[in-house]
């Protein structure tokens, strides 16, 4: 859980998603009341965190406001260029365990963002970054609040129906195997299943064992998807 105010989990390393990505998590936002926040899924901050020199960005939430379609609503923002565009056509809803994957093809200028399975919209957006550092912040002012888990990311593009698969009907699927209509599993180059129950990280799933330190205080909850 994370309380909106500090927490976070920092990568030990940058995930260079590179020029064709996917981010997938699965997100329970606490109930929108916290006045004027914006909580970020996924960013990078380049604060030296892991090194790095890429402009940050990252995969907004609005929580309390108006901005970008309002709560519920999750948004891109790039330091370069036009800063936050509305992504989502749909809010997600508070306090329930919504699954969220963004697709990102850099070269194209494209953002899509498929909701519990299904896709919801379809963006174009300039100044797509490709590397992220964090889960939870962006910079030290924006800080999501509510529960997450099972984070991956690709280093790839996953079609609709791989989206579907891992969707699994709302049961958090196997990232690192290929089953049925998912077969991207050799493009996983990060996966942060929040397992661990206790302690100070969050092992990374997939083969490159960047693990995450919790910082400043997210606690492991039995609440799961
Ligand atoms: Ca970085
Ligand atoms: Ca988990």
């Amino acid at each position: 859980m994370f309380d909106g105010t500090n927490d976070s989990v920092e990568l030990a390393n940058d995930v260079a998603v590179g020029n064709t990505w996917t981010y997938s998590g699965w997100v329970k936002p606490s109930t929108f009341s916290s006045s004027g926040l914006f909580g970020y899924l996924a960013a990078e901050n380049n604060d030296g965190g892991a090194g790095g020199t890429a402009t940050r960005h990252g995969l907004g939430l609005v929580q309390s406001a108006t901005n970008h379609g309002g709560s519920g609503m999750v948004y891109y923002y790039s330091q370069t260029g036009t800063g936050s565009t509305q992504l989502s056509s749909t809010a997600l809803t508070a306090n329930v365990w919504n699954h969220v994957v963004v697709t990102a093809d850099v070269s194209n200028n494209q953002l899509k963002i498929y909701l519990n399975g299904s896709l919801d919209n379809t963006l174009t957006k300039s100044n797509i970054q490709t590397v992220f550092d964090s889960l939870g912040r962006y910079s030290t002012s924006w800080y999501f609040e509510g529960g997450m888990d099972e984070v991956g990311f690709w280093d790839t593009i996953l079609s609709a129906t791989e989206i579907t698969a891992i969707y699994n009907s709302g049961t958090p699927a196997d990232l690192a195997s290929d089953a049925g209509n998912y077969s991207s599993s050799s493009n996983l180059i990060g996966w942060w299943r929040m397992e661990e129950g206790t302690g100070t990280t969050v092992a990374d799933s997939s083969s490159n064992s960047n693990t995450g330190t919790l910082t400043n205080g997210p606690t492991f909850s039995t609440d799961v998807p």
